[in-house]
């Protein structure tokens, strides 16, 4: 652990006063003082938050001390916290988007499902939720459409597939997916006022054979939203916006553990640099050109494997 003690002896310049001082800034500078903050919790925090909190109280005490961070610049990190929580609702995360363009929604989703990844079993990958999810999607008949609005340059795709239980390989009946998409303009319906509430998203239950189908839109690359602090962050890094044309997916069945992914048009732009680092390899799909089907130019065949709920 690097202390900040061995830098302070700055004090040592024979001016009583000035020795005062730095004798008194250097508790707050050095790890004693972060050791006592960590020490003021009660007996009475969860073991676990004990763990979580101490990491988090060494881990950016230290971070201050490594940059020397500076009053403006640690008030200007609290007005985007701030700022971030004023443009956040039911149908936006901006706390969420500040995480996910410094990579901490990615590695705590890599994390989270470490385990997973770890057995054999043919298991569909996750990958972070974003900030566009709503708990209120309506659900739809399969093979019906969740573009609405479709615009003049929408390409319309038709999905399809079947969930299985990756343990027995049997089909999932009854089996939720909820997926959802950005327009071609690059916003989320919520985000747009000409499009009509729900456009681009749907619910769909698989069958007795645990197969779901609808119409979408092929994705395409989808800018980070640039009204906020997540965009700000963004420019302020001289990072550009841009997001690999996407899909998202949450799939829940009873007794199965549910899995939030995100699938990628392998002929996209932007796969090699995310700017929410989310693209894992096996995410990528390919879109084909379908045949015989007047509403629809593509067909995307995307099967999904769950593990089993070992609380279920
Ligand atoms: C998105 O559309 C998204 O999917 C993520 C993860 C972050 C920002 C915007
Ligand atoms: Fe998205």
């Amino acid at each position: 652990m690097p202390s900040a003690s061995s830098t302070n002896g700055h004090a040592a310049n024979g001016a009583s006063k000035k020795v005062a001082a730095d004798a008194a800034e250097s508790t707050v500078l050095g790890q004693d003082f972060t050791a006592s903050v960590i020490k003021s919790m009660g007996e009475k925090t969860s073991p676990r938050m004990r763990e979580v909190m101490s990491s988090f109280i060494q881990h950016i005490h230290d971070f201050a001390r490594e940059v020397n961070l500076t009053v403006d610049e640690w008030m200007m990190g609290v007005e985007m916290i701030n700022a971030s929580g004023k443009m956040s609702n039911e149908t936006r995360n901006e706390g969420q988007l500040m995480c996910d363009v410094i990579g901490l929604e990615s590695l705590v989703d890599s994390i989270t499902y470490a385990e997973a990844v770890k057995s054999n079993q043919p298991l569909t990958a996750s990958a972070i939720l974003g900030p566009f999810w709503r708990s209120d999607t309506p659900t739809r008949p399969n093979g019906t459409t969740m573009t609405f609005d479709t615009p003049a340059d929408g390409i319309v795709a038709f999905m399809y597939g079947q969930v299985t239980s990756a343990e027995t390989g049997k089909p999932i009946a009854g089996a939720v997916v909820d997926a959802w998409e950005c327009s071609t303009n690059g916003l989320y319906e919520q985000q747009d006022p000409n499009q009509q509430e729900y456009n681009l998203r749907g619910k769909f239950i698989t069958d007795a054979e645990g197969r779901y189908s609808f119409y979408c839109l092929r994705p395409t690359p989808y800018p980070v939203p640039g009204d906020g602090p997540a965009g700000k962050l963004l420019d302020l890094m001289d990072r550009h916006h841009w997001r690999p044309a996407h899909i998202h997916l949450i799939i829940e069945a009873a007794g199965h553990k549910a899995v939030t992914t995100q699938i990628f048009d392998s002929a996209s732009n932007y796969l090699e640099d995310d700017s929410v680092f989310a693209v894992k390899e096996n995410l990528k799909v390919d879109f084909v050109p379908r045949a015989n089907d007047p509403e629809a130019k593509f067909e995307l065949e995307y099967n999904i494997s769950l593990a089993l709920d070992p609380k279920a």
